[in-house]
């Protein structure tokens, strides 16, 4: 089993019913369990147009892979309606693998840790609150 910390963003339509939503479906991932959830919080958008976002992170314990996890993720993300018509545009859902156990990933598909982990502050913050002994490198 791999503890796993994915990310919640949603910018577009009803945020924070966009991100209950998800979190729900999340629990109900077959070989997924929630373990914690972050609180919310209200972020300018980074690198992205648009109206502002509210973001936050919830850990999860898995046996499945960081692929077939982001594989469920995506599958969510089109449930709850997320079109993708340019890199960053506003978005019902965002859910991202920050960090999958202490693993580097590095494929077309994902990149783990996620990339701008170090970046958005808000991650970081999300990320602590729920798992404040953890080690940002
Ligand atoms: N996600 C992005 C781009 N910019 N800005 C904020 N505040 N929150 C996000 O989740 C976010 C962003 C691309 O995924
Ligand atoms: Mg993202
Ligand atoms: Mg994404």
């Amino acid at each position: 089993m791999i503890n796993a910390f994915v990310s919640l963003g949603s910018n577009l339509g009803n945020k924070k019913e966009n991100i209950e939503k998800a979190i729900k479906k999340i629990g109900s991932i077959k070989n997924a369990k929630i373990e914690e959830i972050s609180s919310l919080i209200e972020t300018k958008p980074h690198q992205a147009p648009g109206p502002n976002y509210l973001n936050g992170v919830i850990k999860i314990i898995t046996n499945l892979s960081a692929e077939n996890l982001l594989d469920c993720l995506k599958k969510i993300e089109t449930e709850l309606g997320r079109k993708r018509s340019f890199k960053n545009a506003p978005r019902t859902i965002d859910l991202d693998i920050l960090l999958y156990g202490n693993k580097k990933i590095k494929t077309k598909k994902l990149i783990v840790p996620h990339p701008k982990l170090k970046i958005r502050d808000f991650f970081k913050k999300s990320l602590l609150e729920i798992e404040p002994n953890l080690k940002l490198v």
